[in-house]
Order: structure tokens, then C-alpha cells, then sequence
């Protein structure tokens, strides 16, 4: 269904989303008090770069994969919101290098993400859904959840482990695509964690395998791997646009098709080693 060939959808990933995290100096964060609680280093500069990273979604599909040995070697593995590894290393592994986290679990009281020891591991990056292509200075004066609360009494527990806050304009820009590359309108809504996690690690990463985003044999109505509750909507969207989002990731894979079936596994070249 998409518009564009692969080469040239990757291309516009690369060039039109703009990776970027809230730093000291963007406004209206460029306070004395914001100094103290956002990472002094962007994000490149605290890891660096990665030869092979994997992405790992919560499905339900990754319960019984057996892919834990797999996930682990990679030099980097990013995971979602509350995912556990303790008790599901042999399905999803035990590394965590990033953990990218949505801002209701950061605000929401019961998701204990203040006391849950699961997010002390890694780096942590929250996004919030922004209104559509606003004005940094318009969001922040109303986020979606308020998560900054949250964000700073994080920062003064664990000073010492990066915290991000994702710069609220990458979702829009990717969401426009998305949105070029479909034959239907897409519903006005940011895409998923999972879609901007996978983005991010193409920023960060030569090559990125996503594990479970898109369904293999094993696509269950179980939501996550780390539940018992189902719902469809989790593999097809429901506020999210991931059906869109997953339509995009499969034209752009370059692994093999039959990996998809049998791992739940895409392959995707990082945006440092794309020729435009
Ligand atoms: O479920 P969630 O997502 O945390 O999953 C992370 C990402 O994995 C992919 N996924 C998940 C389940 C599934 N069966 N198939 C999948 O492909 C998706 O790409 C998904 O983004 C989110 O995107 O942040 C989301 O967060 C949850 C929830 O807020 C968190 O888990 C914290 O509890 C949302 N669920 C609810 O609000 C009830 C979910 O809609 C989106």
C-alpha cells in the first residue's frame, strides 16, 4: 500500500524525522531549574553509537519464542514502557539499554513507576503526546499527562541514570509520513512507543532487528507477554495508528519475509549507512 519504494521511504524517515531530546538550552527549558534535572550530554554523546540493536515489543506473540539468547546479542536492546525481563529472559532476554516509557506510566500512581526497581535499569526516554506540529512552549504548557512532576522527582531518586524527555516534534513529523505512505486517513493520534523506538534506534544504530512488531506464527489476542489480558487491539491499534505504522515497517524490512513468520523478526538499516 505504500507510495514510496523502500529506498526512498527510508530516505524521507532519515531526513524529515528529527531525533531529538529536550535539552537545557531549548525553550522554555532553559531555566535554572531545569538545568539541574535534564541531562547535561544529548543522547549520542552518552552511548555513543551500536553496531546491532534489537527492539523488542510487549507482545504476546514473544511468550514461548524462545528468542532471549538471540535478543541479548545485540550491543544494544530497547524495551517499552513496564516490560519485564526477570521471570522471561529465555522469551525476551535480561539486557535493557534503553527503556522508552510513555508519559501516563510516568504520571499514573498506580504504575509505581517511582518505586518499580524494573525502570533503575538503562536509559530512560518519556514521550508525550503533543498536539499536532505544536510549538514546543504550546505543549509544555499543556502536556498530555503531566508528567513533569514525575520526571523531576525521578531525576532527584536516580540522579545518576540518564533520563530523557523526547523532543514532542519527532512524532508529528513521523506521523506525516506515515499518513503520505497510506491509502486511508490515518486517526490524528502519535504513533506508538513501539514505532518510536524502533526510529530511534536507527538513529542510534548500524543495524536495528524489531522483535514482535510485526505478528509471527505465534500472534495471540494476548496483549503482552508479561499479562493475561487480551484485547486485539493491542497487535492492531486502536489510538495508535500501528496498523500504519506496521504496513511501513514491513515495506522497508529488508530481512527475509519468512523470519517475520518464524521470529516475528524485521531487519532495518540505521540511518548512518543509507545513501540518499
Ligand atoms: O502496550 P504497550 O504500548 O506498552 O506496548 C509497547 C509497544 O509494543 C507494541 N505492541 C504491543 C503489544 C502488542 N500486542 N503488539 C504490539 O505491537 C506496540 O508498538 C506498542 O507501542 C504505548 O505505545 O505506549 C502503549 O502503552 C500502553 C500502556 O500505556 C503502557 O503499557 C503502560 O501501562 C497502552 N495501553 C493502555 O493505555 C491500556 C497502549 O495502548 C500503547
Amino acid at each position: 500500500t505504500a507510495k514510496l519504494s523502500p529506498e526512498k521511504l527510508l530516505c524521507q524517515l532519515r531526513d524529515r524525522v528529527n531525533v531529538t531530546m529536550i535539552h537545557g538550552s531549548d525553550g522554555p527549558f532553559n531555566t535554572s531549574e531545569w538545568q539541574m534535572y535534564l541531562p547535561r550530554k544529548n543522547l549520542s554523546q552518552e552511548v555513543g553509537h551500536f553496531r546491532q540493536c534489537a527492539v523488542v515489543s510487549s507482545a504476546g506473540s514473544l511468550k514461548f519464542s524462545h528468542l532471549g539468547p538471540e535478543i541479548d546479542s545485540h550491543d544494544a536492546v530497547l524495551r517499552f514502557n513496564g516490560a519485564p525481563t526477570i521471570g522471561f529472559q529465555n522469551d525476551v532476554g535480561e539486557k535493557t539499554t534503553v527503556r522508552l516509557v510513555n508519559s501516563q506510566l510516568v504520571t499514573v500512581e498506580e504504575q509505581k513507576f517511582l518505586t518499580d526497581t524494573l525502570y533503575n535499569t538503562g536509559i530512560l526516554i518519556v514521550w508525550d503526546p503533543a498536539p499536532y506540529h505544536a510549538e514546543i512552549h504550546e505543549w509544555y504548557r499543556k502536556p498530555d499527562y503531566s508528567f513533569f512532576v514525575n520526571y523531576k522527582a525521578y531525576r532527584t531518586r536516580h540522579p545518576e541514570q540518564p533520563f530523557y524527555i523526547l523532543n514532542p516534534k519527532m512524532q508529528w513529523q513521523l506521523w506525516d509520513i506515515l499518513q503520505e505512505n497510506s491509502l486511508e486517513d490515518i486517526q490524528p493520534n502519535p504513533p506508538s512507543s513501539g514505532m518510536l523506538g524502533i526510529v530511534i534506534m536507527m538513529t542510534l544504530c548500524d543495524e536495528v532487528n524489531v522483535y514482535e512488531f510485526l505478528p509471527s506464527k505465534r500472534q495471540t489476542d494476548i496483549c503482552h507477554y508479561y499479562q493475561r489480558y487480551h484485547d486485539r487491539a493491542c497487535t492492531m491499534g486502536a489510538y495508535h495508528p500501528l496498523l500504519f505504522e506496521k504496513n511501513l515497517v514491513k515495506h522497508i524490512n529488508q530481512g527475509q519475509n519468512e523470519l517475520i513468520y518464524t521470529h516475528g523478526k524485521v531487519t532495518l538499516p540505521g540511518f548512518r549507512n543509507m545513501h540518499c
